[in-house]
């Protein structure tokens, strides 16, 4: 069986050089859905998983735009379709200095299974580009985000594929895209999602990736016998999902003493909680991307250029970017008695950090884990198409529903005696569906 895994993986390094994230994302799935991939001769003869890795579409473009000072910049764009057998592609904009064409293509591999496992019609996409808004004035944004959009708008649709936010793209950014493609196509449609709440956005949109993480680690903590009360936690980065999990992680009674930033990260005995949350959408709102002035506000520790997961804590939930957790920080929790590990950023943790979780603690990756907020986006899709607005209420209960779902999924593909290995059962439960999808639709 290694051998056949290492031949597929050698083709695929050898048509995609140089693109490791995207491998390493590959490598995980593949490794999880081997066994079952060769049990099914009707997906081997149909190629399913050879089909699955080649994105069905790749569009890169050139974004030009003009600073304040009026000098001219340019920058990349992309939007990589993945796959459209279970709907529209769907899936965020990204938009960092650290974006690649490999980036993205994790990104978008992994949305594919993320996207299935929300039960909700939606195929995978990911887009974004190498700009970073850090530091860049409102009116650089502005028109960073329409000369971006005046290429984008001929290749998406509500019906063809829908954007959405990701790291360094909010609401202010999905504001402008939406703003331009509105101009170019004359229609009003839910062509994005994470709109504001006046102009066709759902509520709980914001909070549904940091909500929907807890849902899940509550799922997980629920088979232990446990529940989030009474629990510590360290959490990474200090964006939207970091604040969505810790708001959450408080109202159900768990404390959580860290966040961090590219500067370092901030530890706070006395726990994140009441303004403290709030002040996470000013620090976020400054454009610096550092976690330090938190230290100055609130009188905390910061420890510079360090990550967070030497802190003894019970349970870690990475919210930041991908490998973020190595071994030897898997080590460093284990050590501390952390006994659960939750990823609720996208491909967190190292290839053999997942390893060492998955054999000593108990871990569940990002496809997972962090689905509520996709989950949320197809609904925000769904209200969009009937022209309503759900309350808050209807909207959280089906966010509860979908993770409690894909917890079950999980259960069901990854039972390994008496513990779950939630990165099988995440990627085979995810798996299936698109499978049985592309098999009834034919060589496509
Ligand atoms: O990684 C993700 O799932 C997202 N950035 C959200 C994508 C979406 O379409 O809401």
């Amino acid at each position: 069986m290694k051998t056949d895994i290492s031949e597929f993986i050698r083709t695929l390094e050898e048509r995609t050089p140089g693109e490791k994230e995207f491998h390493q994302a590959v490598e995980e799935v593949i490794e999880s859905v081997w066994d079952f991939y060769k049990m099914n001769p009707r997906y081997q003869r149909a190629k399913i998983l050879e089909r699955m890795v080649e994105p069905e579409r790749v569009i890169m473009f050139r974004v030009p735009w003009v600073d304040d000072m009026g000098e001219v910049h340019i920058n990349r764009g992309y939007r990589v379709e993945f796959n459209s057998a279970l709907g529209p592609y769907k899936g965020g904009l990204r938009f960092h200095r650290s974006v690649t064409l490999s980036i993205l293509k994790f990104l978008g591999f992994e949305q594919t299974f993320k996207n299935s496992l929300t039960t909700l019609p939606m195929g995978g996409g990911k887009g974004g580009s190498d700009f970073s808004p850090r530091g860049k004035s409102d009116g650089e944004i502005m028109r960073f985000c329409q000369s971006f959009m005046t290429e984008l708008y001929r290749h998406i649709g509500p019906n063809t594929d829908v954007p959405a936010g990701d790291i360094g793209v909010g609401g202010r950014e999905i504001g402008y895209l939406f703003g331009q493609y509105k101009r170019l196509k004359n229609e009003f449609t839910g062509v994005l999602t994470g709109k504001g709440l006046t102009w066709g956005g759902s509520l709980i949109r914001p909070e549904a990736t940091g909500f929907g993480a807890v849902y899940f680690a509550q799922h997980m903590l629920h088979r232990l016998g446990k529940d989030i009360e009474g629990h510590t936690f360290a959490v990474s980065g200090f964006g939207n999902v970091a604040w969505g999990a810790i708001s959450k992680i408080n109202e159900l009674g768990g404390k959580v003493v860290t966040i961090s930033g590219p500067d370092g990260y901030i530890y706070d005995q006395e726990g994140i909680s009441g303004d403290k949350v709030d002040y996470l959408l000013e620090l976020r709102a400054t454009n610096n991307d550092i976690v330090q002035p938190y230290a100055d506000e609130f009188g905390a520790k910061f420890i510079e250029g360090r990550r967070p997961w030497e802190v003894a804590v019970d349970i870690a939930m990475p919210c930041a970017t991908e490998n973020e957790v190595n071994l030897d920080d898997a080590k460093e929790l284990d050590k501390n008695k952390c006994f659960l590990l939750a990823e609720a950023s996208n491909m967190g943790c190292t290839a053999d950090a997942v390893e060492y979780l998955s054999e000593h603690m108990n871990y569940a990756p990002g496809k997972a884990v962090n689905a509520g907020g996709v989950a949320v986006s197809g609904l925000e899709m769904s209200q969009n198409s009937m022209r309503i607005n759900w309350p808050k209420e209807e909207v959280d209960n089906r966010l509860k529903h979908i993770m409690r779902d894909i917890h079950h999924t999980c259960v069901e593909y990854g039972k390994n005696g008496n513990k779950i290995d939630y990165v099988k059962g995440a990627n085979i439960g995810g798996f299936v569906k698109v499978a049985d999808a592309m098999l009834a639709q034919g060589i496509v």
